[in-house]
């Protein structure tokens, strides 16, 4: 199996206003648990900027690194560069892919968020190399989402040719993760269902089980 696709399977979304304790001790549970790969999205409201933002990135790398888990950086691909991250995961609105591409190397990940076949299909024509696809279903984590899509998108993302990882995102927990796998997705990208969940390690195998 490709590596990133197996990477995929379970992939924690986190910054630290989605945590209400440490965001560090959350990671660190996550990771012991057995997540296969951690985005850190530290944006929204009260997310820590300049300096505080690059330590805590280079503090949450650190425990990725012992884990051998994938740490990509959303958004901002230069604080991934300072970072040396092992990617960087961009939005439809933050910029174009190619240079994104350029600027982080050919070795480094990228993957893109998208919400419809025809993203997902120029997604993979610019060289991403995997692809979110949400919002699955309705989450109040991120205030502007896209109209919920359902599973059936990721089925429709697949029967359009894309071969690409792809991890739903949005909405999805302990109960609904085996939908998603279902209808094609190589993983579940979560942000709350382990951020704030009361057993990390019970979540992260269910999540896992799918
Ligand atoms: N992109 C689409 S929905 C979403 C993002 C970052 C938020 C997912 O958060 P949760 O808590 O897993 O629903
Ligand atoms: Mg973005």
């Amino acid at each position: 199996m490709n590596i990133l696709r197996k990477h995929m399977q379970v992939y924690f979304v986190m910054g630290s206003n989605n945590c209400d304790r440490n965001p560090e001790v959350v990671l660190k549970e996550a990771l012991e648990a057995g997540v296969t790969c951690f985005q850190y999205r530290e944006k929204g409201e009260g997310a820590k900027l300049g300096i505080e933002k690059l330590e805590l990135g280079a503090r949450l790398k650190e425990l990725c690194n012992e884990y051998e888990v994938p740490f990509i950086v959303n958004d901002d691909v230069e604080l991934a560069i300072q970072l040396d991250a092992d990617g960087v995961h961009i939005g439809q609105e933050d910029g174009n892919i190619t240079s994104i591409r350029e600027k982080i190397g050919n070795e480094k990940i990228v993957g893109v968020s998208t919400h419809n076949v025809e993203e997902a299909l120029r997604a993979v024509e610019l060289g991403a190399d995997y692809i979110g696809v949400g919002p699955m279903y309705f989450t109040s984590t991120k205030k502007d989402i896209e109209e919920v899509k359902g599973p059936s998108v990721i089925t429709a993302i697949r029967e359009a040719g894309v071969t690409l990882p792809i991890v739903g995102i949005g909405g999805i927990n302990i109960s609904n993760a085996k939908e998603v796998m279902e209808a094609g997705a190589d993983g579940v990208a979560v942000i709350s269902a382990i951020s704030k969940a009361e057993n990390v390690e019970e979540t992260v195998i269910k999540l896992q089980r799918g």
